[in-house]
């Protein structure tokens, strides 16, 4: 086991450099969540990116805990002897005492270890684990939560392996969100020598309060919380849950609004803020992502042209894209005030005679019977003129060929024929069509009831030819094997101009932050994790293509306006506004990569040691747990991009797109001439 580690932050452009070396001894660190190499939420993002930073940093010595799934080990996983002595004998143990836990390789970057538990095959306990849990710690679990009764496993099963280590001195055990929260528990009721840390992505309480139309923020004092957690029947999971933050050594949560939830309604105030990063790649070229853009533009372009067939009489030039992406949560996730701004948009492209058309895309999983047929015709025709067309292309080749091989000019009126005609005629036809494009792609299976197809029935926003802005609602996620919008979601952010998260309950959020690592701008809320987050750290965030909608000072109506005035003037930019916009966004990457965020959870790590094992550790100085950063406004610019002005009189498109590069050394070099201004992050309460 190596004894000491050392953290190297050096290649973060501008961002502090962070070079020292912490001495963690023969610690082991394990990492447990129930999304460990089992896709459900935003948990598996982070763990998931995060693996290699926290593998580089503890080696051998990173142990990955999750359920087992033969479907996710068969996809992710390579199963290994364990490679760590304890870790055999103590999984040998479990085997052979009546439990299946696996052990392998995560085959992710960083390839971290992984223990697998098998919970369905020890659910023979399930009846005397719970019995246990009543009698020690008065949680009692009702049969029919088949959630929590997972929960119930994984906990027991956890603490039984963290017991079962007991060779290395020091345990350090990092659990993720109520549904791992009990084996937490259970090691401090047991009085196991395990340093632990428990961070939660979301409060149970906050998560449902919210879904039921409560106005949450202006409460979070006055709950009652255990009588709205049996309200709503997760009484014994908010038990759980709330314990989990209270018998851990250091309690952390994903943002700075999480924490004040979970102070009002776990009851405690957590010690750090763990903001969420992403494994941020860095192309080689500076402006490969501007041409990734272009090309995944053009495959959204395309899927357009078909959806729209027959009412094709927009510009596909001067038509952006705008989307939404999630969880299916009509109000939480916002996508009632964005559809509200679309209609009021919708009236000012239109009375102010806009050239822009708007195609909004709405990707959340609803419950479907597959694509319907008007949908996928619409692919079908498009394909169909395309082949049309190139067959004539073909045979008019041809014919320019033979007449140029012998040294004639082509007869221009007799290079297309009869049949070619006819062929291009019947090809027209197919497009003729009486209906209105689609609103969804897909047959909804509670049409009439459901949420975004009811609020576009009652703004009217069908489609009609003299909407600037089209609505597109895909309520399924994006596959790249998909026969009508065949893209991954990777693919369709970074061909999209903008991404659209007003949400009104969101910890962190990672969809917007997914966007500003491509470079795409995006909208998000002083009531989302990342909001804040970016607020705190960029000076001017809209110039940044980072636009904050104030949904924690305004009412509904004042919201919809100002996301509407937000769309507005980014329909206003040029080309160029919005390609040096897109540069600006791009560079915000550092501040939202593991490289520069891995240090809070570094910090709680460090803190959990030093409160389990005071003899052994002491805690980081405060120094290095708030150093922070804060970008600049850009300098070469009015902070707004759609006030900013043309440095010459006049530039077309195309002229603009010469410029681009010009424009962004300049800017960057200014940047680089601006001092940073030093500040402290109020992380650490
Ligand atoms: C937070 O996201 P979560 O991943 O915690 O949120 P969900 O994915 O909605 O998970 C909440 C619960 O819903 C269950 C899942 C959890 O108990 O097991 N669930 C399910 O059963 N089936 C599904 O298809 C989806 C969920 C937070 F909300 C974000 O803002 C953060 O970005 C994220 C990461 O910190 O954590
Ligand atoms: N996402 C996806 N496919 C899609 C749309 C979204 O995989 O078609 C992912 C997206 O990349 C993001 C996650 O869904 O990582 C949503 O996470 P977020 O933190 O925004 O919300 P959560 O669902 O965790 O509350
Ligand atoms: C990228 C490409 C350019 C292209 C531009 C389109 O910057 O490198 O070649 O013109 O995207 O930008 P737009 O915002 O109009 O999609």
């Amino acid at each position: 086991m190596p004894l000491t580690r050392s953290v190297s932050v050096t290649s973060l452009s501008g961002l502090d450099e962070w070079d020292e070396e912490f001495d963690l001894e023969d610690a082991v660190l394990f990492e447990i969540a129930w999304e460990v190499a089992n896709k459900v939420g935003g948990i598996y993002t982070v763990i998931q990116t995060k693996a290699r930073l926290t593998s580089e940093e503890w080696g051998e010595n990173y142990f990955l805990v999750g359920p087992y799934t033969e479907s996710n080990v068969r996809t992710q996983v390579e199963l290994i002897e364990p490679t760590n002595g304890v870790l055999r004998r103590t999984i040998d143990k479990m085997n052979a005492s009546g439990c299946k836990v696996y052990f392998g390789r995560w085959l992710i970057e960083g390839s971290p270890y992984v223990v697998l538990i098998d919970v369905g095959f020890t659910a023979w306990s399930l009846d005397r684990w719970k019995s246990e849990l009543w009698e020690s710690c008065a949680i009692g679990v009702p049969w029919f939560d088949r959630e929590a009764n997972d929960a119930v496993l994984f906990g027991f099963l956890t603490a039984w392996l963290l017991g079962e280590c007991d060779e290395p001195p020091c345990i350090l055990a990092h659990f993720h969100e109520w549904l791992a929260g009990l084996g937490l528990v259970l090691c401090r009721n047991r009085r196991l020598p395990v340093a632990t840390i428990f961070t939660t992505h979301a409060t149970l309480l906050g998560r449902y309060l919210c879904a039921g139309n409560v106005d949450f923020y202006n409460n979070l004092s006055q709950f009652n919380v255990d009588k709205e957690a049996g309200d709503r029947q997760i009484y014994h999971r908010y038990c759980i849950e709330r314990a989990a933050a209270h018998c851990t050594h250091v309690f952390t949560t994903v943002s700075q609004i999480t924490a004040i939830e979970a102070e009002h309604l776990l009851k405690r105030k957590p010690d750090l803020v763990t903001p969420n990063g992403l494994n941020v790649k860095k192309f080689s070229a500076m402006h490969e992502f501007q041409n990734l853009h272009a090309q995944s533009k053009a495959r959204i372009q395309e899927f357009v042209r078909g959806h729209f067939y027959g009412h094709l009489d927009f510009n596909l030039d001067k038509c952006l894209f705008f989307f939404i992406a999630g969880r299916y949560e009509f109000c939480n996730k916002g996508a009632d005030i964005f559809l509200e701004a679309l209609a009021r948009l919708n009236y000012l492209l239109r009375v102010n005679h806009s050239e822009v058309t708007v195609v909004a895309f709405f990707i959340m999983p609803a419950r479907t019977n597959n694509f319907n047929v008007e949908t996928l015709k619409g692919q079908a025709v498009r394909k169909q003129l395309w082949d049309t067309a190139h067959a004539v292309k073909e045979k008019f080749g041809k014919k320019l060929y033979e007449s140029l091989l012998v040294g004639q000019l082509p007869d221009v009126s007799k290079m297309l024929d009869k049949e070619d005609f006819t062929m291009m005629k019947r090809a027209i036809f197919s497009t003729q069509r009486h209906s209105q494009p689609p609103v969804c792609t897909h047959n909804m299976l509670e049409d009439s009831s459901d949420p975004i197809l009811t609020c576009i029935r009652r703004i009217g926003l069908f489609n009609g030819s003299a909407d600037r802005v089209k609505v597109i609602f895909h309520p399924e996620f994006l596959s790249s094997t998909s026969p009508l919008l065949p893209m991954d979601y990777e693919e369709f952010v970074r061909g999209c101009h903008l991404g659209v998260f007003p949400s009104y309950y969101e910890p962190w959020g990672y969809t917007p932050a997914e966007c500003t690592v491509m470079g795409i701008p995006s909208v998000s809320t002083n009531l989302s994790g990342f909001g804040c987050f970016m607020e705190e750290h960029i000076a001017d965030p809209s110039a940044y293509g980072i636009y904050i909608l104030d949904r924690r000072f305004r009412s509904i109506d004042e919201s919809c306006h100002q996301l509407t005035s937000f769309l507005f003037q980014f329909c206003q930019q040029s080309r160029r506004q919005r390609i040096i916009q897109r540069n600006r966004t791009e560079r915000l990457s550092d501040l939202l990569d593991w490289r520069y965020l891995g240090r809070y959870y570094i910090s709680a790590r460090h803190m959990a040691l030093a409160k389990a094992f005071p003899d052994t550790y002491s805690p980081l100085p405060v120094m290095l747990q708030t150093q922070g950063f804060r970008y600049p406004r850009p300098a070469s610019v009015p902070p707004s991009p759609a006030l900013s002005r043309h440095s010459s009189p006049h530039h077309s498109e195309a002229e603009d797109e010469d410029d681009e590069r010009y424009d962004e050394d300049l800017e960057a070099e200014k940047d680089r001439q601006n001092i940073r201004q030093p500040f402290s992050l109020p992380l650490r309460n």
